[in-house]
């Protein structure tokens, strides 16, 4: 599995909102050590470019709607995060590009490691060559 779209549990009321809420290890497949979170952004932003070595993560948005192009060196996907409920958890090794289909959507991203920018690969080529000589589960 190199990524799948979960449903984040939820909690919803009739008048006072829903609260969704997940979990270490029982609801995502890894510990957190680290949250970040990206707004403010305009209606087309595209980030992203670039696949992560050891780093997993749960992507998902709270607000907005946000594309989210993967390439695992043979086949291309795209998932729309446009409800606070999914959550799409990233295995190491894969490509990604989101990009912003409403302004000021926010993406929030659990992740398993701290920040260290040795776990990127930011360049496309080299991205492919890391795969020949890698084996990246499918
Ligand atoms: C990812 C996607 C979904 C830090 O200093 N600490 C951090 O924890 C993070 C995440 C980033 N940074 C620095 C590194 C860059 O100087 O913040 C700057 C912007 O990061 P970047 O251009 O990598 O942002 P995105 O939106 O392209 O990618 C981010 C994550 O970096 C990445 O891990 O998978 O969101």
């Amino acid at each position: 599995m190199q990524y799948k779209i979960i449903h984040i549990k939820t909690k919803r009321t009739e008048q006072e909102g829903t609260l969704s809420f997940f979990e270490n290890n029982r609801d995502i497949p890894f510990d957190i050590q680290r949250f970040y979170y990206i707004y403010g952004a305009q209606e087309k932003t595209k980030r992203g470019g670039h696949a992560h070595k050891k780093l997993k993560q749960m992507l998902f948005c709270p607000y907005g709607q946000i594309l989210i192009e993967l390439y695992n060196g043979t086949e291309k996907t795209e998932y729309l995060l446009d409800d606070p409920a999914k959550g799409l958890i990233l295995e190491p090794g894969i490509w990604r590009n989101m990009i912003w289909e409403k302004k000021d959507s926010v993406l929030c991203v659990a992740a398993s490691e701290l920040y260290d920018e040795e776990d990127y690969i930011r360049d496309y080529d080299e991205y492919l060559n890391y795969l020949k000589y890698t084996h990246v589960k499918g």
